[in-house]
């Protein structure tokens, strides 16, 4: 048997942590044969609900779970983990200005780096699933020195799997079948989701999405809005934001990431850009991935449009201000 891997799921008490630790405890994550040791992190005035889902996590039985720690403590929460998962953080209330949750998402994400730059395992790999995701995820790399850049990452995969939802549903094909589309910049409104190099597998081989759908304006309108839109529209249909399927999309990226992409297709993740394609190095960007043995790399050579040009520059854009407002919150 394998030697069990610890994940940390910050947030733990919240309902997208309900919805992945059972996930993770089942070999969704890291596969079938993977023993886990789960550790859940939250804030005090959420301890006995973390607690209930500890009760649930022994009551369920797993085969894979081979421990679990429910914790209000940072340190106890980090301590040599091998994967981080990082879905707590202060929500955006009524009323509140921008900069004011920022603040309180700089200095959740400050400890926590700390915490996980002492304490963790030194390869552990780091999820940032909370929002401002790619921000939170740009303050943890300047706080956790000892974590290499490449290991830290933000989920913009939840955008990119319902890109390929929608593009499955327009041209009522198994979602399955279709591959390759981008998200591109924040995991904001202002993402922009890309379907220009995506491919639908039919029986007479590999289609372009594009040639299928036969729809331009439809692909540079309803097709960008409603991906950008999902969340929005998740919340006015359930009253709650997206769970499942936010959880579903954490799985995918670390499971993508630790065990490779197929041949052939990439994923997006948040990741710290090299400068490729002209995105500003060091920003938390979201790129067209490939994973092999544990590292991501960004598919070179797309070629980018004037239409796309634009919208990823809005993206490095939005992302430089948050940035410069997320430093403004520091001291
Ligand atoms: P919930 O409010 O249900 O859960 C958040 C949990 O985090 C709560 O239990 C809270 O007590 C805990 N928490 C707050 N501060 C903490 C701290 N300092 N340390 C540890 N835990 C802390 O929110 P939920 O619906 O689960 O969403 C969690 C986060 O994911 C939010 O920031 C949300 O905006 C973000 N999302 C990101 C997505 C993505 O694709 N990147 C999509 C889904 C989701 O909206």
């Amino acid at each position: 048997e394998k030697d069990p891997v610890t994940v940390l799921v910050t947030g733990a008490a919240g309902q997208i942590g309900y919805a992945l630790v059972p996930m993770i405890a089942r070999g969704e994550m890291l596969g079938p044969d993977q023993p886990v040791i789960i550790h859940m992190l939250d804030i005090e005035q959420a301890a006995e609900a973390l607690n209930g889902v500890k009760m649930e996590l022994i009551d369920a039985a797993f085969p894979l779970l081979k421990g679990v720690v429910a914790t209000t403590d940072v340190v106890e929460a980090c301590s040599d983990v091998n994967i981080a998962i990082l879905v707590g953080g202060f929500p955006r209330k009524e009323g509140m200005e921008r900069k004011d949750v920022m603040s309180k998402n700089v200095s959740i994400y400050k400890a926590q780096a700390l915490a996980l730059d002492q304490h963790a395992a030194p390869d552990c790999k780091v999820l940032v699933v909370a929002n401002p995701a790619n921000t939170n995820a740009l303050i943890l790399k300047e706080f956790a020195p000892s974590i290499p850049e490449k290991n830290i990452t933000c989920l913009t995969r939840l955008d990119h799997n319902r890109a390929l939802g929608q593009i499955s549903e327009k041209l009522n094909v198994h979602v399955s079948d279709v591959k390759n589309v981008i998200i591109w910049g924040n995991h904001s409104s202002t993402q922009y989701p890309d379907a220009n190099h995506a491919t639908v597998k039919t029986f007479t081989g590999e289609k372009p999405a594009t040639e299928l759908v036969g729809d331009d304006k439809w692909l540079k309108t309803e097709f960008i809005d409603t991906v950008q839109q999902r969340g929005a529209a998740i919340i006015k249909a359930r009253r709650m934001s997206s769970a499942l399927s936010a959880a579903s999309s954490a799985c995918d990226h670390i499971r993508d990431w630790v065990l490779g992409t197929p041949k052939g297709t990439w994923v997006s993740m948040g990741v710290s850009s090299d400068g490729s394609y002209g995105v500003p190095q060091g920003l938390i960007y979201s790129f067209p991935v490939t994973c092999d043995k544990g590292e991501w790399s960004i598919m070179q050579g797309l070629k980018i449009d004037e239409f796309s040009r634009e919208k990823m520059d809005a993206n490095a854009k939005e992302l430089m201000e948050e940035k410069s407002l997320a430093y403004s919150c520091l001291n």
